[in-house]
């Protein structure tokens, strides 16, 4: 690796001008010590910093970049729809082809409403919830996190739980107790909550497969569970797909498990890499929206033509090619090699993945939920993220972040990651 002599003077300046450097917390390596990289570029499945870096990415900002960085089909929409404006907050025909796609691909969104970022997403749709149904209480569950929404930000993960923040201040007493917060993966615990509030729960949202602590499944037979439940009650189940959807699967996390939510969160691979969210489901539901019905929500860039433009054209490149299986494999083989990798370094390891989605936790497992979570090792963690890093591969600075493997990586690619994680840790 060159000397990171630029990356150092733009941090120096950024710490000068915002707060921490960075425009979102979990950039600025926290979680694993150090200071953060800044990047030139961008393409396929590398990103190349300002020192002349090339690194091999598994975060692809965050989720979105499914295809890999700058996928040519993206940028050319992109530009063809810049030419006729930016921005029109008048109704657009790429709009209405986005809510099609979006049905056609999700049976459950009968109706669907874009916004700007998966935080407006899962706030509309907790505020829709309680509008439809007159209740305040919401279920959450630890380590999920749904975005910097107020009355979400409870025992949340991403860089929350990274900076060892799961509660943020400046949240309203009043708010954080109308949310229930609960272990994932544990019906009884849901079942008791209900009792507890009998008609006052309006909805319980989760990350079907939770992926802001690292990264853990459902164990068999919940989600369905917390579908009878909600079903039985007369709350609203809403799934937060921004990092599931269309990752796992055109159909998303809801395909994938065979359930139906009544609303459903989306982001990142929408927005084709722009800045995007969007909520939907019953019809019945979403017709209690302004301007039909008395539940507020708005926005002066939503449905932006740019970044309806980017996502359709990620969308309709993701329902053409035999993508799923690609991403699938690579990540077969990806996990294949980091378990052999640890095992062979003598490493207590676990590696959770689903498709494309991944996290290596170092503790001996399972990891089902965010108290397993908490038992890796962090500290060999970071010294795990730099030994990648200096050997050019870039993975999320925190061990509570998934990991994310492009159309874009190849499989020797993920040879050469597996080599040197292989090295990497024994020298743990
Ligand atoms: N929402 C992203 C996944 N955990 C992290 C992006 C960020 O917080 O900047």
């Amino acid at each position: 690796m060159k000397p990171s002599t630029r990356s150092k003077a733009l941090f120096a300046d950024a710490l000068k001008y915002i707060p921490g450097g960075v425009n979102s917390p979990v950039r600025a390596f926290r979680g694993v010590g150090g200071e953060p990289f800044f990047v030139d570029r961008a393409l396929g499945a590398r990103v190349w910093d300002v020192d002349g870096n090339e690194l091999l990415d598994y975060v692809g900002t965050w989720g979105p970049a499914i295809l890999g960085h700058a996928y040519p089909k993206i940028v050319q929409a992109i530009q063809r729809t810049a030419e006729q404006g930016t921005s029109f907050g008048i109704p657009n025909p790429l709009e209405v082809r986005m809510a099609e796609l979006i049905w056609r691909s999700v049976p459950s969104m009968q109706k669907v409403r874009m916004c700007n970022s998966g935080t407006e997403a899962t706030m509309s749709a907790i505020r829709l919830a309680r509008g439809f149904t007159g209740r305040d209480k919401i279920i959450k569950f630890e380590g999920c996190y749904h975005g910097h929404v107020d009355s979400l930000l409870v025992k949340a993960g991403s860089g929350a739980l990274t900076l060892g923040q799961p509660d943020s201040a400046g949240i309203p007493v009043a708010f954080s107790n109308e949310t229930v917060v609960l272990p994932f993966n544990d019906l009884d615990a849901v079942r008791r909550a209900f009792a507890a509030h009998p008609g006052g729960i309006a909805a319980i949202i989760l990350e079907p497969v939770p992926a802001n602590a690292g990264l853990y499944l459902p164990r068999s037979g919940y989600l369905e569970g917390l579908r009878e439940i909600t079903e039985a009650d007369g709350a609203v189940l809403i799934f937060d797909e921004v990092m599931t959807g269309f990752r796992l699967g055109m159909g998303g996390a809801q395909g994938k498990f065979a359930i139906t939510p009544d609303l459903s969160c989306f982001g990142k691979i929408i927005g084709g890499g722009l800045p995007v969210g969007a909520f939907g489901g019953r019809a019945d539901i979403m017709d209690c929206l302004a301007p039909l019905g008395p539940v507020y929500q708005a926005g002066t860039l939503s449905g932006n033509p740019l970044a309806m433009a980017a996502g359709l054209a990620a969308l309709e490149e993701l329902g053409q090619g035999e993508w799923y299986p690609k991403l699938e494999a690579r990540g077969a083989q990806l996990e294949e090699g980091m378990r052999q990798a640890a095992e062979r370094a003598g490493v207590p390891a676990t590696f959770n993945r689903i498709g494309s989605m991944f996290c290596g936790y170092f503790t001996e497992g399972p990891v089902w939920s965010l108290a397993d979570a908490m038992r890796s090792d962090r500290d060999r963690f970071a010294k795990y993220f730099h030994g990648m890093l200096a050997e050019g591969i870039y993975l999320a600075p925190s061990q509570f972040e998934a990991g994310f493997i492009s159309a874009a990586h190849t499989a020797e690619d993920i040879e050469a990651t597996v080599a040197a994680a292989a090295g990497v840790m024994k020298r743990l």
